[in-house]
């Protein structure tokens, strides 16, 4: 019962019907052959977002764009231990430093109070896909119905095969950061992390756990998968935190 793997451009038709109609429109002018051409002007397109977004400024006073980073138009798959990947096995527990620990199934997270809004992410790696739409249930929502204790600090994204990425309390209940199930409308195709992943948008990618199982509200930091592999603890893209 896995998503299916769909290629990108396929999970993303408006951008496709756009790309195949700029490559038409220009190779037709050029009278060169699409298939030449079709690479060029898909990096040339990605160039023009880029060159935009640098122009560009958040509601909160950032640069839309943080530095060293260039707008590509979908998730590029960065690998990782997938997940059994079905909504039917799913459960996310929801623990450590509170009042009432609980675990959720795919059914019980789509009934809780929902959250669907664009964000923009920023891989380590130098790519970002802004304004995609992602649905899911806020970590603000799930740490107020667990009750998290006061002396809680930190939240451990739990995943697959024990995959983990720790996030300071604040910045894992901030507004935009979710347990997510939709991008654009789709589920993840199990790449990207179905069932469920976690959302934290304003920190490098590797914070977005993906084949989620869990979130631990934890009193002492926990530096997770790639935070004790060298990356940095914190990640914040505008500071450019990428290394630890
Ligand atoms: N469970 C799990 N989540 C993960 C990873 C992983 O290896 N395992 N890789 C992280 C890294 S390094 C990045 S850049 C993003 C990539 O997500 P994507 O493959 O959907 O683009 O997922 C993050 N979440
Ligand atoms: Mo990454």
């Amino acid at each position: 019962m896995r998503a299916p793997r769909l290629p990108d451009l396929e999970r993303f038709p408006e951008l496709h019907a756009r790309w195949n109609r700029r490559t038409f429109i220009r190779s037709a002018a050029a009278g060169t052959a699409l298939v030449a051409l079709g690479g060029a002007l898909y990096r040339l397109a990605g160039d023009d977002l880029t060159r935009q977004a640098r122009a560009e400024t958040r509601a909160d006073g950032r640069r839309r764009l943080p530095p060293g980073q260039r707008v590509i138009r979908a998730l590029r798959d960065m690998g990782g231990r997938e997940g059994p990947g079905d909504a039917r096995s799913f459960r996310l527990r929801v623990h450590g430093a509170v009042r009432t620990p609980f675990e959720l199934d795919y059914a019980e997270l789509l009934r809780l109070p929902q959250l669907e809004q664009a964000a923009d992410v920023h891989c380590v790696t130098g790519w970002s896909v802004l304004g995609s739409v992602w649905k899911g249930v806020a970590v603000a929502l799930l740490a107020e119905k667990a009750g998290v204790r006061a002396e809680a600090r930190h939240v451990i994204f739990e995943a697959a095969h024990g995959y983990t990425t720790n996030v300071a309390l604040a910045e894992a209940t901030a507004p935009a950061a979710m347990v997510a199930y939709r991008m654009n409308g789709r589920p993840f195709p199990i790449q990207h992390g179905a069932p469920v992943r976690g959302l934290v948008p304003d920190l490098y990618f590797w914070k977005s756990a993906k084949w989620l199982t869990g979130i631990r509200f934890v009193v002492k930091d926990e530096p997770g998968y790639w935070e004790v592999r060298g990356y940095h603890n914190h990640a914040d893209p505008w500071a450019e935190e990428r290394y630890g």
